[in-house]
């Protein structure tokens, strides 16, 4: 019998589990799998913390960008004093090998989605609503440049073709590590003889590490690429000219294109350059009309570019579904793709446990509901829809979709990912970014 936790206690489990996160230095990922700080945990994780306290959740998001590197970039990884996680900062040797990674803390080599802007937004919103004007004041003024240089970086260095579309040098840099969009990529990934051997620790980790985590396969061609950027150390451009994956991720681009008009608004409020703030809303405007160029006739889903195999990449994922957040389709086109995330092929899948978007859809032939990125629920990933829904004025959609995500984590274990058709916790457990979703929707709900 699954457990079913009221709104009070749910909110008190939330808490708990984050402050049993909390290593004093920072509130790792998850307890036992990611003992770290990862990027863009940090800024969801950061959003359910200004919840409890909007000073706490202002620190949270300092500690991530205290550890920007000089040249802009937000590592996907601040690694703690702990141990426990591969590959671990050695293995990266970020530090040692480019001058613009900081020593300390220790940091990886690559990036995660920028969703950083939005996570600022929602603090402080909640800041204000709560009387923390001060808090409030103090975080735009210290987070805003540094963003601003984030979102300079990508476009700098991540938009190999010039067109708005942004490039990503590892399936971890999309967050979706294993996702079936990766798929045709990675298969021209070929771990040369020179991968220095290694042991991973995430396998003893979760209960069913062969359904539930990537293959040896996939983890060696994971491997191998932090093995060519360590030849260029690192160094940006030079990566990107050399990763043997090098893909136009269309989810990452409608983040940016959403977070940079987020930035661009948070800019204005707090008077910083207009000449910043009217570059940010360039960048946002040609992200998304390259998010929009990127929609397959056929299925009407927006589609990655593979910048190695000058192809596209069509697999149907939830990433399909990146106009959603950011805009950009032609009215029509945007209804249709809204009617189908919520119609029958997607959230409206009669068999699934709660009405949320799978990562994968249940009609795909490649649907395998326990499996790492290719049919689980995520969480952060429904919140990202339903936030966006709230921004576009789609109102009904965004409550349904969090009162169903409430109804999903009302067990209380605060999964990592959940079976879609069963609601099985699966993963991590304690994952901190799932309790701070769930604080957030208690507390908007
Ligand atoms: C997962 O990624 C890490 C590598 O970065 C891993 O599998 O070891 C992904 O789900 C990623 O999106 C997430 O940020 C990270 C920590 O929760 O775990």
């Amino acid at each position: 019998m699954r457990t079913s936790l009221g709104p009070v206690q749910l909110a008190a489990s939330a808490a708990w589990t984050l402050s049993g996160n909390d290593i004093g230095t920072m509130i790792t990922a998850a307890p036992r799998l990611y003992p770290h700080m990862w990027s863009w945990d940090t800024a969801f994780i950061s959003i359910g913390l200004a919840h409890l306290s909007a000073e706490r959740a202002a620190q949270e998001l300092r500690t991530l960008l205290s550890a920007q590197w000089r040249n802009g970039m937000i590592p996907h990884i601040v690694f703690s004093e702990g141990a426990g996680y591969f590959p671990g900062p050695e293995r990266w040797g970020a530090a040692e090998l480019n001058p613009d990674a900081p020593n300390a803390p220790r940091t990886s080599g690559i990036c995660q989605p920028p969703v950083h802007a939005i996570a600022l937004r929602r603090i402080v919103d909640i800041a204000r609503s709560q009387g923390e004007r001060a808090t409030a004041y103090e975080l735009l003024k210290f987070a805003w440049p540094r963003l601003y240089r984030w979102h300079e970086w990508l476009v700098r260095h991540r938009d190999p073709l010039g067109t708005g579309m942004l490039a990503i040098v590892h399936g971890w840099e999309s967050g979706m590590d294993n996702s079936p969009r990766w798929d045709l990529p990675y298969a021209e990934v070929f771990p040369g003889p020179d991968l220095p051997p290694y042991v991973r620790l995430d396998r003893g980790l979760v209960a069913h590490a062969d359904a539930e985590r990537p293959s040896d396969t996939e983890y060696d061609r994971y491997l191998w690429l932090v093995e060519e950027m360590r030849k260029v150390r690192y160094e940006p451009d030079a990566v990107v000219r050399t990763s043997s994956f090098l893909v136009g991720d269309v989810f990452v681009t409608a983040l940016f294109a959403l977070a940079s008009e987020v930035l661009a608004t948070l800019g204005e409020e707090s008077e910083q350059p207009p000449w910043q703030i009217r570059q940010l809303r360039g960048w946002a405007r040609r992200s998304r009309a390259a998010v929009a160029a990127s929609q397959d006739p056929e299925t009407g889903l927006a589609r990655d570019r593979d910048l190695r195999g000058d192809r596209w990449l069509s697999t149907s994922t939830i990433a399909g579904f990146a106009p959603l957040l950011c805009g950009g389709l032609p009215v029509d086109a945007q209804k249709a793709q809204l009617a189908t995330l919520c119609g029958p092929d997607w959230a409206g899948h009669p068999a699934l446990f709660a009405a949320i978007p799978p990562s994968v859809s249940p009609n795909d032939p490649g649907f395998r509901p326990r499996e790492y990125w290719r049919g689980p629920v995520w969480p952060v990933i429904a919140w990202l829809f339903g936030w966006a829904f709230e921004q576009h004025g789609w109102l009904a959609e965004s409550t349904h979709l969090r009162a169903e995500c409430l109804r999903l984590a009302a067990d209380g274990s605060f999964a990592e990912y959940y079976h879609p058709l069963t609601g099985e916790p699966l993963g991590s457990r304690q994952q901190s970014w799932t309790a701070t979703v769930v604080l957030d929707w208690l507390h908007t709900a």
